[in-house]
């Protein structure tokens, strides 16, 4: 039982003992930490997925969300759901493949490269991906992807050779193994914080999409967006397991077509939004442009080693959900 539960019952046993009325409802604050800023389209579609549950929860539950890591920086958002210290949030699960590498199933280069192929391969996923998290104490209400992954540079970049030595910022361990492929040196950053980054020349590069870099505003250190369409790693919006077993039916079903409502409308958000932030980032000053075939093929090879590599780490359950993925198609 959550302290806020236990408080709950808590009050309902002393209205009964005194013979008062109880309420019909106790309202109930969730806290959502997420960790991207709060005009990004995850953020913007969080919001309203709260007001949604509260309307549909008549008020009994309300959420506040807390944007761009305000609360829990990006990294430290799972276990805040997990232990309890929020009720819900919003994390890239793929920044956990050291606790299961099935969690880099979205991040795998060249697998599912575009919006159709990524929405099969979540439906491939789904099942092993919802019970690795009820396992740990997480239940999935919606996850939302991101647009296609290319790469920013503060040069021209026409191969591989070009990015040996460049200062890279990565996002989970697939970026961070891109950049230890591609001869170039890995640099934690959170989204939030990759202006300040790229201002200091703590790093020089990154790959991620264009609503990222729209957000982040990196014109003012960055020339160059490649369009590679890598791969769309997702965002996934999880309550707490004990939370949501306390909650009643009825709600959860009001919570229930929130998320499905939510999925797609981030979903058509993620897609309205790479155009709209390759324009962004061309206002902004920086050439943008599909990246060339001495790069791609040169990104390919590296990608198929990276396949491998998951493919061992990720184990059987890692080849069914990739075979699951190809018989879809
Ligand atoms: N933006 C996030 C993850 C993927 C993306 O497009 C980031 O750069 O951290």
């Amino acid at each position: 039982m959550t302290l806020t539960n236990k408080l709950m019952a808590g009050v309902a046993t002393a209205a009964l003992t005194l013979g008062v009325a109880a309420p019909a409802f106790a309202a109930e604050k969730w806290d959502m930490p997420m960790a991207y800023s709060a005009t990004n389209f995850h953020s913007v579609n969080g919001v309203e997925f709260a007001d949604c549950v509260a309307a549909g929860t008549n008020g009994a539950i309300t959420i506040e969300v807390h944007p761009g890591g305000s609360l829990f920086a990006g990294a430290d958002i799972k276990r805040a759901i997990q232990t309890g210290q929020v009720q819900i949030g919003e994390r890239l699960l793929s920044g956990h493949q050291n606790e299961d590498a099935l969690f880099g199933f979205d991040s795998i280069p060249f697998l599912a490269p575009s919006f159709d192929a990524s929405g099969k391969l979540w439906e491939a996923a789904k099942p092993s991906i919802e019970a690795l998290l009820e396992e740990q104490n997480l239940h999935l209400l919606y996850n939302v992807p991101w647009p296609p992954q290319g790469l920013y540079f503060k040069k021209e970049v026409n191969s591989v050779e070009d990015m040996a030595g460049i200062k890279f910022r990565s996002y989970n361990n697939t970026t961070a193994r891109l950049a230890e492929l591609t001869g170039m040196s890995p640099v934690t950053i959170e989204a939030a914080e990759v202006s300040q980054a790229f201002a200091t020349g703590v790093a020089e590069s990154m790959i991620s999409s264009g609503a990222t870099g729209y957000d982040q505003k990196v014109w003012e250190s960055l020339t160059h967006y490649y369009e590679v369409d890598a791969w769309l790693p997702r965002n996934y919006v999880m309550v707490n397991g004990d939370v949501w077993a306390g909650v009643s039916e009825a709600n959860k079903a009001a919570i229930t077509a929130c998320a499905t409502e939510a999925e797609a409308r981030g979903l058509q958000a993620a897609k309205d939004y790479t155009q709209f932030t390759y324009d962004g980032l061309r206002e902004g000053g920086m050439t943008v442009q599909p990246a060339g075939d001495e790069l791609m093929s040169g990104l390919r090879t590296i990608g198929e080693t990276m396949t491998t590599e998951w493919l061992e780490a990720a184990g059987d359950k890692g080849a069914a959900l990739v075979d699951a993925f190809k018989a879809s198609n």
